[in-house]
C-alpha cells in the first residue's frame, strides 16, 4: 500500500486502478482574457500559474495509463440549461451567451469555451460538460465514475472555491475519496484559495485531503 503524504493525514492509495485525475473548468473562458473569467471582472493572471503543474500532473496519468478525466462548465446555445438566476446574475458588461472576443460567453462549442491548449484532452480522456458549478450536477459523471470502478480522485482546476470546492463536496457525498492537489488549483482571490484548502481538511478531513504535485507524483511513481 502506498500513500500520499498529505493534511490532514496521509491519503492511502488504492492498488488497483481505482483512482482518476478530475481536471476542473481548464477553458479559455476562465484562464483567457475575452472570456467568462474576465466578464466578471477578475484578473486571470492568478489562476494561470498553476498551468505548469496541471501538465504535469497530467503527463505522470498518461504516461501510467490512469484514468483522466476533464470538465467544462457551458451552456447549450440556446441557453435552455441556464437558469435565470446563473444568466442574470452579477452586473458584468457581458453576459452568459453574449458575443465576446472569443465567441459567445461560457457557450458548448465556442472558442473560448474550449480547455485552454496547453491542456487539451487526447482522444480516450473523458470531457464532461456540465451546466452547473458543481460537475456532478445534471451529468453522468457519477455513473462514468461507478463503471470504471472508480472510487479515489485527485482533484485540479479552476477555480478553487467555487467549481473545484462544489465538485470536491459532491464527489465526497457520493462516497469518493477525494484529495485536491493543492498546487494545481487556484483562484482569482489568493485568501479564498487559502480558506478553501483550510475548510477542506478542518475537522479531521471533512471533506477529503490536500497535498502539493510533487508528493502524489511521487506516491504514484512508487505505485506503479
Ligand atoms: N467565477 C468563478 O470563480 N468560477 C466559475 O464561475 N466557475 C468555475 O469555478 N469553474
Amino acid at each position: 500500500m502506498t500513500s500520499i503524504l498529505a493534511q490532514p493525514y496521509d491519503y492511502e492509495l488504492p492498488v488497483a486502478s481505482t483512482l482518476a485525475l478530475l481536471i476542473i473548468d481548464m477553458q479559455r473562458d476562465f484562464l483567457e482574457s475575452g472570456g467568462f473569467g474576465e466578464a466578471l471582472g477578475n484578473d486571470i493572471s492568478q489562476v494561470r500559474s498553476i498551468i505548469p503543474t496541471v501538465q504535469q500532473l497530467l503527463a505522470v496519468f498518461r504516461e501510467y495509463k490512469l484514468p483522466i478525466f476533464h470538465t467544462i462548465e457551458c451552456h447549450k446555445p440556446d441557453l435552455s440549461d441556464c437558469p435565470p438566476s446563473k444568466l442574470n446574475r452579477g452586473k458584468g458588461k457581458l453576459k452568459i451567451g453574449d458575443i465576446g472576443p472569443m465567441g459567445r460567453i461560457l457557450v458548448l462549442g465556442e472558442y473560448g469555451n474550449a480547455i485552454i491548449p496547453e491542456l487539451a484532452p487526447l482522444p480516450g480522456e473523458i470531457v464532461i460538460t456540465k451546466p452547473g458549478k458543481g460537475a456532478f450536477y445534471n451529468t453522468n459523471l457519477e455513473s462514468l465514475l461507478h463503471e470504471q470502478n472508480i472510487t479515489h480522485l485527485l482533484i485540479a482546476g479552476v477555480t478553487t472555491e467555487v467549481c473545484v470546492q462544489t465538485t470536491m463536496r459532491e464527489a465526497n457525498d457520493r462516497g469518493f475519496q477525494c484529495l485536491l492537489v493543492e498546487d494545481a488549483t487556484a483562484s482569482y482571490f489568493p485568501e479564498f484559495k487559502r480558506s478553501t484548502l483550510e475548510m477542506i481538511i478542518a475537522q479531521g478531513g471533512i471533506v477529503g485531503w490536500i497535498a502539493p504535485a510533487q508528493n502524489a507524483i511521487e506516491a504514484l511513481e512508487k505505485r506503479v
